[in-house]
């Protein structure tokens, strides 16, 4: 039996080389070793405000830049979280167990309901409860992410934990697993803020639909220092996001990149970096257009993945209604 992964990405802002870099080139490298299923958390998307209009278009354009990144619809069970009702269920019952206190920790909610005041919906604070139904209904064993998303998974697993302390083996415990490389892309405006799809600045991420001159003029306009050494040395976070970005797009060993950019400047670099970018996301851009030019074929693919997500969640969800003493 394979393991089974499970992970989600939430339809907003664009795909920038962070979220692909520190989680779904993951995605797509697992697909041959695990059983896989990914989500794009739609749900999870309106706990901050939206213009629906573009949401909508966003959760197309975020599964066709899955299948176009190597998501295969054949080895991946891929659909719209909303699709698929019982995530919704499964948080409120969530929602009844899981105590006030750990959520008022969570981090992300404490930076984003900071930027919010009292505009700050329940839904946010509610945010890793649904997380943890979307984990827990297909019985997850490993969730592939980035680091800033590893304090939602520990809840999802010591909500579980609680859950079956409480009523016997219902969930299975899930484990973060977060990459040894590309964990953390950082802003290319602000390299001590992580790179995010809803930071609004021209400069601050890199969306894998950008053009060629796009990437070039945002790579050379990237924050540095002033000095010289191209170094991975994480006291200059500028230089650091930027070779750790090459190191993860290219897969050169550190002391080799460093090696190459002996005696450069930061603007050789920066040109060598966007064009290892350039490439890096030239297929993929290539086989976006592909897909989303074959009429219908998104369409098929997701409700072919919600068909085949349902009745999995659909037994767990039993198996909870039941320990509780629902219906
Ligand atoms: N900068 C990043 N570096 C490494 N990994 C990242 N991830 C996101 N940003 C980075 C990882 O990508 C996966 C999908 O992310 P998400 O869409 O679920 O939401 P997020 O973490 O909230 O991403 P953003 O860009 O920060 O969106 P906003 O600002 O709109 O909330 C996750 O595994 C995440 O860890």
């Amino acid at each position: 039996m394979k393991k089974r992964v499970f992970s989600g990405i939430q339809p907003t802002g664009e795909i920038h080389i962070g979220r692909y870099l520190g989680a779904i080139r993951h995605w797509v490298a697992m697909q041959d070793n695990y059983d896989n299923i990914i989500c794009v958390v739609d749900l999870h998307a309106i706990t901050v405000p939206q213009d629906p209009r573009l949401l909508k278009h966003r959760i197309k354009e975020f599964a066709g830049l899955l299948l176009a990144v190597g998501i295969d619809p054949a080895r991946t069970i891929l659909f719209v979280q909303s699709h698929v009702h019982e995530h919704s269920e499964l948080a409120w019952i969530l929602n009844c167990f899981i105590p006030m206190g750990w959520m008022s920790r969570m981090t992300q909610y404490k930076e984003k309901a900071a930027k919010q005041k009292e505009q700050v919906s329940v839904g946010l604070f509610d945010y890793p409860s649904l997380m943890a139904a979307d984990i827990l209904l297909y019985d997850t064993d490993v969730v592939p992410v980035g680091d800033d998303q590893k304090q939602h998974v520990e809840l999802a697993r010591d909500a579980a934990q609680r859950f079956n302390n409480i009523y016997g083996e219902i969930f299975t415990l899930p484990e973060p697993m977060i990459a040894d490389v590309g964990a953390r892309i950082m802003g290319l405006d602000d390299p001590t803020r992580k790179m995010s799809g809803s930071e609004e600045g021209p400069n601050h991420a890199i969306a894998l639909l950008d053009g060629p001159d796009v990437i070039r003029a945002k790579i050379m306009r990237a924050t540095t220092d002033s000095l010289k050494e191209i170094r991975f040395d994480e006291s200059r976070p500028g230089i650091y996001n930027l070779l750790t970005i090459y190191h993860a797009i290219t897969g050169e060993k550190k002391q080799a990149i460093e090696a190459k950019f002996e005696g450069k400047g930061y603007s050789d670099f920066k040109k060598a970096l966007a064009e290892a970018v350039v490439e890096g996301l030239r297929l993929i851009q290539e086989r976006y257009k592909q897909i989303t030019s074959e009429k219908g074929y998104l369409d098929k693919v997701l409700a072919e993945g919600a068909a085949k997500a349902t009745p999995i969640a659909q037994k767990t969800l039993a198996r909870v209604r039941k320990a509780v003493g629902l219906g």
